[in-house]
């Protein structure tokens, strides 16, 4: 069923809608796991998409986040601040105050943003802010602005979130590395599944992580990353396949600096859209064993979203 964009919007052309009716997971998630990557989008009636947007998403509200959570058997979120959303952190700010705690945030901020405002972010559950470098996703920021922004947020504890292509990590490495606070680059920086596992350019994605120890990676998103497939539908149990090697080379070298999130509702996918259950069965074939299991969905990302707790 094809879904809306409510107010004054209309879906970019091509938009593939998140999937309907989930099938249950066969992984049963550790007690306590954390869907560590998700977006809320507006709806769009009550909280508008950013006039600088790349794309128009179909709405996907909080209150449809919580039931995929409860479905999949995860028991807290961390929403990131979806790129169509801008520097408006409303969306976000309205999930993570009516989650019953159990949802903390990423925010997107400008230089612009006050004290306060940090603030206020800080006390509705934010606790990093995300520097985005995908090109068809923002506008360019100067190097100085962010790192203006990470000596601020710093001092409240907070980490950033880098999302990048595997090609452009030679030019980002010196930005990346001076970055005073805890670094989660999101989807293991993009590689390029095709090429190999040991080749050039995961060796340098996992030099990143071995010579940085406040480098986390987040193991995530191989819906988007799949070459080869098979995708995660019709009850696949074997899906994606061709990003195992990848996730499971991070997984068992860094295994306290790995997250997981599911990346509901897959803003941009072209080419079909997962069966969210099935995804979490991918989990297994990357996080092989019950203590790798553990780190990865309950005791790493409560470290970084819920430290008071652990
Ligand atoms: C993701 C990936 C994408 C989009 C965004 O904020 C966003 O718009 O993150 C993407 O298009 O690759 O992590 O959701």
């Amino acid at each position: 069923m094809s879904k809306t964009t409510s107010g004054d919007f209309t879906k970019t052309a091509g938009w593939l809608d998140w999937y309907d009716g989930p099938s249950r997971p066969r992984f049963q998630v550790p007690a306590g796991s954390v869907d560590a990557h998700c977006h809320v989008f507006g709806p769009g009636a009550e909280f508008p998409y950013a006039p600088e947007r790349k794309y128009t998403p179909c709405d996907a509200s909080k209150q449809q986040l919580f039931a995929l959570r409860d479905h999949l058997g995860f028991a807290r979120n961390v929403v990131v601040q979806a790129t169509c959303h801008g520097a408006d952190n409303r969306a976000l700010v309205d999930a993570l105050v009516h989650s019953d705690g159990k949802a903390r945030g990423v925010a997107t901020v400008r230089r612009s943003v006050t004290d306060e405002e940090l603030q206020a972010l800080h006390a509705a559950g934010v606790r990093g802010v995300r520097f985005n470098f995908v090109k068809r996703l923002v506008d360019f920021t100067p190097k100085e602005e962010l790192m203006e922004i990470a000596g601020r947020i710093q001092k409240l504890g907070w980490h950033v979130v880098i999302y990048f292509e595997a090609v452009d990590l030679p030019e980002l490495w010196d930005f990346f590395t001076a970055l005073p606070t805890t670094v989660v680059v999101d989807h293991m920086g993009r590689p390029d599944v095709s090429k190999p596992v040991d080749g050039p350019e995961f060796e340098l994605f996992l030099k990143f992580m071995r010579q940085h120890p406040n480098v986390w990676s987040k193991v995530s998103c191989p819906e988007r990353l799949s070459v080869t497939g098979p995708r995660a539908l019709n009850g696949e149990q074997n899906a994606y396949t061709d990003v195992v090697p990848f996730a499971r080379k991070v997984v068992e070298e860094f295994p306290d600096r790995v997250l997981w999130g599911t990346d509901w509702p897959h803003p941009n996918l072209k080419d079909h859209m997962p069966d969210d259950g099935l995804l979490v069965d991918f989990i297994p074939h990357i996080a092989t064993t019950p203590e790798l299991q553990k780190k990865l969905l309950v005791t790493n990302p409560m470290k970084l979203y819920w430290p008071e707790e652990v």
